[in-house]
C-alpha cells in the first residue's frame, strides 16, 4: 500500500503515560504506607521478573527531573500519572497528609509545567491503601467511597490551582475482576456480587468527586475531571445469533458497567436485568443513583492495547459454582491472528477507530482520548545497535498504526482530543515487573537505572515536532 504523510492536527494531545507505583519506587515510604499492589507484590513475589519489584521501580521519586527534561526533549505535550494515595496520606481516616510526598508530587508538578508538559493526574492507579483492604475489604465498603472523596479533596486544595486534567480511578474495573470475578489473586475468592459492588462504589465515588470538584469551582479555567477506563473492543466470532448475543452480553459485564452510569448517568436495565437472574445483588440506594445521574464526567480517557473476541459458550455450566459472566461467552482465537508474543496481546489497530466511532454514535460524543496504547516487548536488549540504541521499529510500527486509526476516528468526527503512549519509560508492571519493556525511553537495570531514548523515542520527537509521520 502507498505510503503517505499523516497531519496531527496543532492542538492534538501527543503524550505519554505512567502511574505512581510503577514509577516511583519506595523512596521515603512509611511503614504502614503499602497499597492494593505492594500487598500483591508481597504475596506473591514467585510470579516477579528477575525479582524486579516495586522497591526501585524507575526511581522516579529521585530522579523526575532528569525524566521531565527527557519529556521535553522528546516534546510531550502532556504527561499522565497518579497520585499515590496510599503515599499521599499517613492517616487515612483522618486524612493526614504527608508533607514529604505532597512537597515530592507539588515539585513534579511544578517541573512539569515549567517544561511546557501539562501534567494529567489521576487520584488511584491500583493505589488502594492496603489498610483500607484489610479494614474494610477496600471498595466493599461505602466508608471507603466518603474516605476517598476527602482524600480527593485534599488533593484538589493542594494541585487544583495548577492541574487542569484530573482522572478518579485508571481501569477501576481491573482489581475486583482479578480478585473476585476471576479470583486469580488474594483471597482468592469468586463473589460475583462483592465485584459488582465494587464497580458500583467506583462509579458512585467518581460522581461525588465530579460533584465535589464542580461545587469547590475547581473547573474553573478549563479544568476538567474524568475517569480512565479500559472497554474491550469486542468482536464475535460470527454474525450468528448465538455469537451476537455473547458478545453484547460481555460487552454489558465488562465495558456498559462503567461506560453507561459515568458518561449517560444510567446503567443499562438489561444489566441489571442480567444480574437479577443470576441473584447478583449489591448494595444501592435512590440518592445514590440520583447523584451517578446528575454528576457524570467531563470527559474519558480510553485505554486500548487489543480486541477481544468472543463466542458462544459451549460448555453446560455447572450450576453449582457461582455465577461468572462467562456463563454467556467464551473467548475465540481468530486464525492467523497477528500477535504480540511476548505479552500474549492481539494486534488489531482497528480497535481504536471502532471504540472512537461507538463514542461518538452511543456517548453523545464525549470528549476523550487515546489515555495508554503500547507494546510491551520482551529482552529488547538484544536489538540495539552499535551506538546503545533500542532499535524497535516493531514499536513505531505499532505506534504508526495506532495513531493512523487515531486520525481517522478524528476525521470521521469523533471528538478525540489525543493519544498517550504506554509508557514514557519501561516500569515496573504489576503482572511482570520490567519482563515486558513499553518505554520511549529504556531503562537500564543492569547500568544504575540510566536512561536512554530508544530509536522509537527519537520517533515520537520527530512526529511530534513535524506535526506529521508517514504510515
Ligand atoms: C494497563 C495499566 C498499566 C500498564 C499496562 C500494560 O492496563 O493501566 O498500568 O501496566 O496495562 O500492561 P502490563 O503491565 O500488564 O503488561
Amino acid at each position: 500500500m502507498a505510503k503517505h504523510t499523516i497531519q496531527i492536527p496543532s492542538n492534538f494531545i501527543m503524550g505519554a503515560a505512567a502511574s505512581a507505583w510503577q514509577t516511583e519506587g519506595w523512596s521515603g515510604k512509611k511503614e504502614g504506607q503499602d497499597s492494593f499492589l505492594d500487598q500483591w507484590y508481597k504475596n506473591d513475589r514467585y510470579v516477579w521478573h528477575n525479582g524486579y519489584g516495586p522497591a526501585g521501580a524507575t526511581d522516579f521519586y529521585n530522579r523526575y527531573a532528569e525524566d521531565i527534561a527527557l519529556m521535553k526533549q522528546i516534546g510531550l505535550t502532556h504527561y499522565r500519572t497518579s497520585i499515590n494515595w496510599s503515599r499521599f496520606l499517613t492517616d487515612y481516616e483522618n486524612v493526614v497528609v504527608d508533607e514529604t510526598y505532597a512537597d515530592y508530587m507539588s515539585r513534579v508538578i511544578d517541573e512539569l509545567i515549567a517544561s511546557g508538559v501539562e501534567p494529567m493526574i489521576c487520584l488511584e492507579h491500583y493505589e488502594v491503601p492496603a489498610y483500607l483492604l484489610d479494614k474494610y475489604e477496600g471498595w466493599s465498603s461505602k466508608h471507603v467511597v466518603e474516605l476517598f472523596v476527602k482524600y480527593a479533596e485534599k488533593v484538589f486544595e493542594r494541585y487544583g490551582d495548577r492541574v487542569k486534567h484530573w482522572f478518579t480511578f485508571n481501569e477501576p474495573i481491573v482489581v475486583q475482576t482479578r480478585v473476585y470475578l476471576d479470583a486469580l489473586r488474594y483471597p482468592y475468592e469468586q463473589n460475583t456480587p462483592k465485584w459488582m459492588q465494587w464497580n458500583y462504589n467506583k462509579t458512585l465515588a467518581t460522581a461525588k468527586c465530579v460533584q465535589l470538584f464542580k461545587a469547590k469551582n475547581y473547573n474553573q479555567n478549563g479544568a476538567k475531571i474524568g475517569v480512565i477506563l479500559n472497554p474491550e473492543v469486542t468482536y464475535a466470532r460470527s454474525s450468528a445469533p448465538h455469537d451476537q448475543y455473547a458478545a453484547h452480553v460481555y460487552d454489558l459485564f465488562y465495558n456498559r458497567v462503567f461506560l453507561d452510569p459515568l458518561i449517560k448517568g444510567e446503567y443499562p436495565q438489561e444489566l441489571f436485568d442480567l444480574m437479577s437472574k443470576h441473584d447478583i445483588t449489591f448494595e444501592s440506594t435512590t440518592e445514590e443513583l440520583t447523584v451517578i445521574k446528575e454528576h457524570t464526567v467531563d470527559y474519558v480517557g480510553i485505554n486500548l492495547y487489543y480486541p477481544h473476541r468472543v463466542k458462544a459458550q459451549s460448555k453446560a455450566w455447572n450450576e453449582n459454582i457461582p455465577f461468572h459472566p462467562s456463563y454467556y461467552y467464551e473467548h475465540f482465537d481468530l486464525p492467523g491472528k497477528r500477535m504480540n508474543k511476548s505479552r500474549g496481546w492481539e494486534i488489531y489497530p482497528k480497535i481504536i477507530y471502532d471504540m472512537g466511532m461507538r463514542i461518538k454514535n452511543e456517548y453523545n460524543n464525549i470528549e476523550w482520548f487515546v489515555a495508554e496504547n503500547g507494546m510491551g516487548i520482551e529482552n529488547e536488549v538484544v536489538f540495539k545497535n552499535e551506538e546503545h540504541i533500542i532499535q524497535d521499529d516493531y514499536r513505531i510500527d505499532f505506534i504508526t498504526e495506532h495513531l493512523y486509526y487515531t486520525l481517522q476516528a478524528v476525521e470521521d468526527g469523533s471528538n478525540c482530543t489525543g493519544y498517550m503512549l504506554w509508557a514514557f519509560t519501561d516500569n515496573v508492571s504489576p503482572m511482570n515487573a520490567f519482563k515486558n519493556r513499553y518505554g520511549l525511553v529504556e531503562i537500564n537495570l543492569e547500568n544504575d537505572r540510566s536512561r536512554h531514548l530508544k530509536k522509537s523515542g527519537y520517533w515520537y520527537q520527530a512526529a511530534i515536532k513535524e506535526r506529521s509521520f508517514v504510515a
